[in-house]
């Protein structure tokens, strides 16, 4: 298998003007014929060669003239003509067979209806094509189907429809705007239809039609209030409007990604489209809208203006996440968004980059592109565009923005091209701030403090700011970043001392050295520097504050996000307290700290409700190296157990001071929820409030009430647990993806008998192994979020998944590698741990017929 490098990009050796495709669907013998306007570029004589996977080929013409066997040649992997003509007509027939692929990547059934998935590379399983963002052409495309399958969709605007025989009917599509072939999209079937319109600033109006399941349409609302949400706020942040007259959105069951941003024409796992008050959570109905806004999104930063390759993966999807970031901030709350997506990091990308598979967010080398849809290009490379938002403010921003797109519009092009747009808009020498986009890995920011009293009393405090990035597996040295670091230096009245010093320049300094030191002068020998606040770049910090200076931060920080993340870094000790002495006890310094935090902010349900979540395991394990998982687990816990017992009245106070209301979705309703579902958590590890947990499952008139109870119950006796788990199983029976929630519930819990109840779950008539959200659900929620089971230390959980991967990498390659990631990532745990982790990742690599995708990610994990 031989890694694709991005030093040897070559431009494409020929352009395909126009693409006519005309498709007759059929579940097994899909007839594709593709008709290519092709002109060679340049002068040279190699061959054309056009990519294509699982397809059998029945003819192949150039300008009407059928081509000889010598003139061809055809492999498993690609087409390669020999012509000496510079400008042709090529027109390719073949055959597929979508209801045989279960991989989901080019042309599948899901449920019943056709649909698509091409990005990255699976547009060479629909037809043979130079399968490459950077090839643009104009798409022509004609659906033809038993008049069974009613609706037929593809990318732009419908131009034609009719019949073609007495069984059979076809709509013609045209897409006006060039794209690349990852872009395509088509799905046929049955399905209930909402339509709505959009009128854009300019005063285009567009149709909106959103295609979900028969009987569902009610939960389609949502999503398409979304859509114009996102539409209108796209327009007022970044002035851009969409650009053709209908914009679709189809939600399949069947899905690898959660969504596709095709031309006109989005697919979406049906998991970021539906949702109504009974069967979604408020996290999910957030994560329609965003996804939905990011969908959206694309259609400027993606498809506009797309990639020329695909190790510039970021350059779309880092700025999308990004944008969808400002939107859902703006549309719900900017501090809980900061806080979720910083929790997404310090959880998943700082292990990605601790583990084997660390990459820059341009990485340098790929064998599977499917397995660089990562954390680090995705939501590193959306903090990264953070930074120039920071550094460039704003207006700065926007002006870059204005400036990338007046370049590129209609292009394919790279990162660099991205830096050098915002470096048109700004004074700020970008040279340097370009290594996020080179080097991988976790800077570490280290802070120390010193003072020195002069004559007249005055103290001077030094502070200095180190930086290291530890070494990566893909790289060994590593350069100093130009890293925005956010300063707030508080006393312990909270006088903030940051806007008096020439260094600190709106609350930032940059340190872009090796190390840099800043003083402030003060009365007190008592400050406290809050540093990376608001986590103002994607690095760790080492501050050596005290409990004293933690919860001074916490009473007076300006930033509601560094007053959070105290309390974050305060958990945090306080579970190492218990990992290094299990028998003692918890300060009541800190209890008394904690209850008048509490009392602080009983008023501001939203940062009082995340100052009460414990950081997860996974949050834990990326601030200790050589993990013990059984003692880090029961520090843990014990920690959660006391946090229970020691604020039991300040808890149950919170919990009965939150009425209950009739619900709405609002966002004072929302953190209301949030903060009485993180308290819950906590009580219900009192056997004498188990009762509480009860009622209210039985009272809960929405998701997220019930959902909050169930998860709370994990804490509870296990009979309780059981029997509500046996409730919502007989309520939700018939709806998977409410199911799915109830699979994940159970796959993370720590009981004896684990791996019966996942083979159980995996005999549920609602499972199925081809459907990678039951998959997710409860594989991936025991790899990822089950550690002790997972990792119990006679390595029976490693085996486990290693033998579910090795059935579902013959179905889905995509999906098992990248459930595969927490066996990768053995690099943190302790030596009892690895070797068990490395005995299975051995096992996947010498498994004959291993995928690609499995293959890149085991084989650099043991490299
Ligand atoms: N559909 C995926 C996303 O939007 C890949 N482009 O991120
Ligand atoms: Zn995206």
């Amino acid at each position: 298998v031989q890694a694709k490098r991005r030093a040897d990009y070559q431009p494409p050796a020929f352009s395909i003007a126009t693409v006519d495709l005309h498709i007759t669907l059929h579940p097994t013998q899909t007839k594709v014929i593709s008709t290519l306007s092709v002109t060679r570029n340049g002068v040279h004589d190699t061959p054309l060669v056009l990519d294509g996977d699982n397809l059998s080929l029945d003819s192949i013409s150039i300008n009407g003239t059928y081509l000889s066997d010598n003139e061809y040649t055809v492999t498993d992997s690609a087409l390669s003509v020999v012509t000496e003509l510079d400008e042709f007509v090529l027109e390719i027939t073949n055959t597929i067979a979508p209801e045989h692929n279960k991989a989901l990547e080019g042309l599948y059934l899901s449920g019943g209806a056709y649909c698509t998935q091409c990005e990255a590379e699976g547009f060479r399983r629909i037809t043979y094509f130079m399968d490459r963002p950077d090839v643009l052409s104009v798409y022509t495309v004609t659906v033809v189907a038993d008049k069974s399958v009613p609706m037929l969709l593809a990318n732009g605007n419908p131009v034609d429809k009719g019949e073609v025989d007495e069984n059979t009917h076809f709509v013609k599509w045209h897409d006006p705007h060039p794209k690349p072939c990852y872009l395509f999209a088509l799905v046929a079937g049955d399905f209930d239809l909402l339509t709505d319109s959009y009128t854009t600033t300019s005063g285009k109006e567009v149709a909106l039609e959103l295609y979900v399941d028969k009987g569902k349409k009610s939960q389609g609302i949502f999503a398409l209030e979304s859509l114009k949400r996102a539409m209108k706020w796209d327009e007022d942040v970044f002035g851009l409007e969409y650009d053709l007259d209908i914009y679709m959105i189809v939600a399949v069951d069947f899905f690898n990604m959660g969504a596709m941003e095709n031309k006109g024409l989005n697919v979406f796992n049906s998991k970021f489209v539906l949702a109504d008050q009974k069967s979604a959570t408020d996290d999910d109905f957030f994560n329609v809208e965003s996804v939905i806004a990011h969908e959206y999104f694309h259609n400027w930063t993606g498809n506009r203006v797309t990639c020329r390759d695909w190790f510039q993966l970021s350059l779309k999807e880092g700025l999308t996440v990004f944008r969808d970031q400002q939107f859902s901030a703006d549309m719900t709350s900017a501090l809980s968004n900061r806080i979720k997506h910083v929790r997404v990091m310090r959880e998943h990308q700082f292990a990605e980059d601790a583990s084997a598979m660390s990459h820059p967010i341009r990485p340098e080398e790929v064998i599977e592109m499917n397995n660089f849809y990562t954390v680090t290009v995705y939501d590193k490379g959306a903090e990264v565009i953070r930074m120039f938002h920071t550094l460039l403010g704003p207006d700065g921003f926007r002006r870059g923005m204005d400036e990338y797109f007046r370049r590129h519009d209609g292009q394919a092009v790279t990162c660099d091209d991205f830096i050098s747009a915002m470096q048109s808009a700004t004074d700020i020498d970008l040279t340097q701030f370009t290594r996020w986009y080179s080097q991988s890995g976790t800077p570490v920011i280290s802070v120390a403090h010193s003072t020195e009293v002069n004559d007249d009393g005055i103290v001077k405090h030094s502070f200095t700011l180190s930086q290291h990035t530890p070494a990566t597996s893909d790289q060994k040295e590593k350069l100093p970043l130009y890293i925005p670091v956010n300063i707030e230096i508080i006393d312990d009245e909270g006088k903030s001392y940051t806007d008096n010093e020439s260094l600190i320049k709106n609350g930032m300094v940059i340190l872009k050295d090796d190390s840099m030191r800043f003083t402030v002068e003060a009365k007190t020998t008592n400050l406290t520097p809050v540093v990376l606040g608001n986590f103002s770049a994607p690095a760790k910090v080492e501050n050596p504050l005290g409990t004293e200076s933690l919860l001074t931060i916490f009473k007076h920080a300006k930033d509601p996000f560094n007053r959070w993340d105290a309390m974050q870094t305060l958990y945090d000790r306080c579970v190492k307290q218990l990992e290094e002495s299990p028998e003692s006890g918890i300060s009541n310094e800190i209890w008394n700290g904690i209850k008048q935090a509490i009392a602080q902010e009983q008023n501001n349900l939203e940062l009082l409700g995340e100052c009460l979540v414990i950081p997860s395991f996974e949050t834990l394990c990326q601030s200790r190296s050589n993990i013990n998982v059984s003692a880090l687990s029961k520090a843990r816990k014990a920690f959660c157990d006391q946090f229970a017992r020691g604020l039991e009245k300040e808890l149950l106070d919170i919990f009965n001071s939150i009425e209950q209301k009739a619900y709405s979705y609002t966002q004072s309703a929302i953190n209301e929820r949030r903060c009485k579902n993180v308290v819950l958590a906590h009580l219900a590890r009192l056997p004498q409030h188990e009762h509480i947990v009860v009622s209210q499952f039985d009272s809960a008139d929405n998701m997220t009430d019930t959902l909050g109870a169930l998860g709370s119950a994990q804490h509870c006796s296990a009979s309780t647990f059981d029997s509500l788990m046996a409730q919502f199983e007989e309520t939700w029976n018939h709806d998977p993806l409410v199911l799915d929630k109830w699979f994940a519930l159970h796959a993370t819990q720590n009981r004896d008998d684990i791996f019966a109840t996942i083979t159980m779950l995996c005999e549920h008539p609602q499972f199925a192994m081809s459907n990678p959200n039951r998959v997710r659900s409860v594989i991936g929620s025991f790899a990822f979020y089950n550690s002790e089971k997972f990792h119990a230390v006679d390595g029976s959980g490693y085996k486990f998944v290693t033998d579910y991967l090795l059935k579902l990498d013959a179905v889905n390659p995509q999906v098992a590698a990248r459930i595969v990631t927490p066996l990768t990532q053995w690099q943190g745990y302790a030596s009892e741990h690895q070797v068990h982790m490395k005995q299975q990742l051995g096992r996947l690599l010498n498994h004959k017929g291993l995928s690609k995708d499995l293959f890149e990610k085991v084989s650099k994990s043991l490299a």
